[in-house]
């Protein structure tokens, strides 16, 4: 894997973290062309995560392709062979950001009470500095993170619109956490992709 850094990205600049954004990484036809093939060829699931000791249906649809299983929240993703869609995708993706991948996970946020908790993709089997590599389509959502160890600094919220893309690098995952959190908001859907490496 390269570890060459996206310079031509314009970077967020936070602290123990490496993060690039471009919110206008596809154009406007090319976003909404992207939004129906995803809606239309990927095979949505609804999983299921245990709370509390109780199942509870995720509040998103996902899926997983690649060429590794993964286990992520607890629940192992049996991989799917790649789509020419998603392919398509991870070329562009590997072009700007100077990493190659293997694997993505997808999320279809259905309406604004469908997010994702706090979290960090910080799995061992993403190694210890892992790419990621977050492309949005659809409905922008709010995209928060926050700093895992220190109480100065404050959550960071940015807003992710149609067509970008967001690279997390380096030391991200070991120091911030990240969410999409609901909206009371009336929204459309919105589909995230994040491509990432698998090292086992
Ligand atoms: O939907 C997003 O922008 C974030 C998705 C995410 O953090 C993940 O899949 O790990
Ligand atoms: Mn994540």
């Amino acid at each position: 894997m390269e570890t060459m850094k996206p310079v031509h990205l314009p970077s967020l600049q936070l602290p123990d973290a490496a993060v690039y954004f471009a919110p206008h990484f596809f154009s406007q036809q090319q976003s909404d062309a992207y939004l129906a093939r995803l809606l239309q060829e990927v095979n949505w699931q609804q999983e299921s995560i245990k709370l509390f000791g109780r199942q509870l249906p995720m509040p998103r649809l996902t899926a997983w392709y690649g060429d590794k299983g993964y286990t992520y929240s607890g629940l192992y993703n049996r991989p799917q062979s790649w789509l020419p869609v998603l392919l398509e995708l991870k070329e562009q993706v590997e072009k700007v950001s100077g990493h190659t991948y293997n694997s993505v996970l997808l999320n279809l946020y259905r309406h604004g009470q469908d997010s994702m908790g706090w979290h960090a993709d910080n799995e061992a089997a993403l190694g210890p500095e892992p790419a990621i590599a977050s492309l949005s389509f659809g409905a922008e959502r709010r995209f928060g993170l926050k700093h895992r160890f220190r109480k100065d600094l404050k959550p960071v919220h940015l807003a992710l619109p149609h067509g970008s893309l967001l690279l997390m690098q380096g030391p991200t995952q070991q120091h911030w956490l990240h969410h999409i959190p609901k909206t009371s908001r009336s929204v459309q859907p919105r589909i995230n992709l994040t491509f990432r490496h698998v090292q086992k």
